[in-house]
């Protein structure tokens, strides 16, 4: 069984962070590339790198209302043809629909979005209402491929992509009002690998109530992480800037969302 690493994080990596995340607190580290170890318990039956689309690898991610599953969905030959074909496909939002409201105040997204699904979805964040373009042949293959192995329906995808490790997410909870509130979100990611940290509600800020442990995850290429309820209730999750990340990535979270 694989073993969760409980690590300081290195001050390389603290200058890097956010400001929140430069604190020098205890970080829990789930390793996620094929010959790494950790703590998590791995449901699959080799200990083999993945290579297969049909036994994708599994590790279960749990804490305090934390639950989460970790897959290598995809076989770098599977991910590296839809990365590129996502890279030709794909349009992404620009004008207002890239920009959020802060204060009154508009500001670029700090990287890029666009958002697909059924007819008359939006979704709404920081101010701004994004309508869903509609579904694609490639993201409905993926979608379905996606349901397929978790028994999930999804009627919504936002994609973000991240030029490199400059482009990053704040800290946010996926707690929209359209969010059907149960329902697990899909998150795929293809391209460079990048940091997820998740950070527990009660520890966050000068009034934080507790002390958690914050869990970080290296989102591999061709991974899907289930982000299961009720971890959007307690914890916040962000994707923060990392130097030495040079090459794009592409993040796909399906959702569902009400109807
Ligand atoms: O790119 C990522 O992995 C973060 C995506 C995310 O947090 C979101 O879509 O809410």
């Amino acid at each position: 069984m694989d073993k969760f690493v409980i690590k300081t994080p290195r001050s390389r990596q603290a200058a890097e962070a956010d400001a929140e995340e430069s604190r020098q607190i205890k970080t829990r580290r789930l390793k996620t590339d094929n010959n790494s170890s950790n703590e998590a318990q791995d449901d699959s039956t080799s200990d083999e790198p993945n290579d297969s689309p049909t036994q994708p690898s599994s590790k279960k991610l749990s804490g305090i209302n934390l639950d989460c599953d970790y897959i290598q969905l995809f076989s770098k030959k599977e991910a590296d043809d839809l990365y590129k074909r996502c890279e030709r496909e794909l349009e992404y939002n620009t004008g207002r629909l890239a920009q959020v409201q802060i204060f009154g105040k508009w500001h670029n997204i700090p990287r890029q979005q666009v958002a697909h699904g059924d007819e008359g979805l939006t979704y709404t964040f920081s101010n701004n209402c994004i309508p869903a373009k509609p579904w694609t042949p490639l993201l409905m293959e993926i979608r379905d491929k996606i349901s397929h192995f978790t028994g999930h329906k999804f009627n919504f995808v936002l994609i973000n992509r991240y030029k490199d490790g400059n482009d990053h997410m704040g800290e946010h909870q996926d707690d929209e009002k359209d969010l059907v509130p149960t329902a697990p979100i899909a998150s795929l990611s293809l391209g460079q690998p990048r940091d997820f940290v998740f950070r527990h509600a009660g520890s966050r800020g000068k009034k934080a109530r507790q002390y958690v442990p914050p869990v970080t995850v290296e989102l591999q290429h061709g991974s899907l992480l289930m982000m299961n309820y009720p971890t959007n209730v307690h914890w916040y999750h962000s994707l923060p800037k990392r130097k030495k990340a040079h090459f794009p990535r592409i993040n796909m979270t399906f959702r569902e969302m009400v109807v």
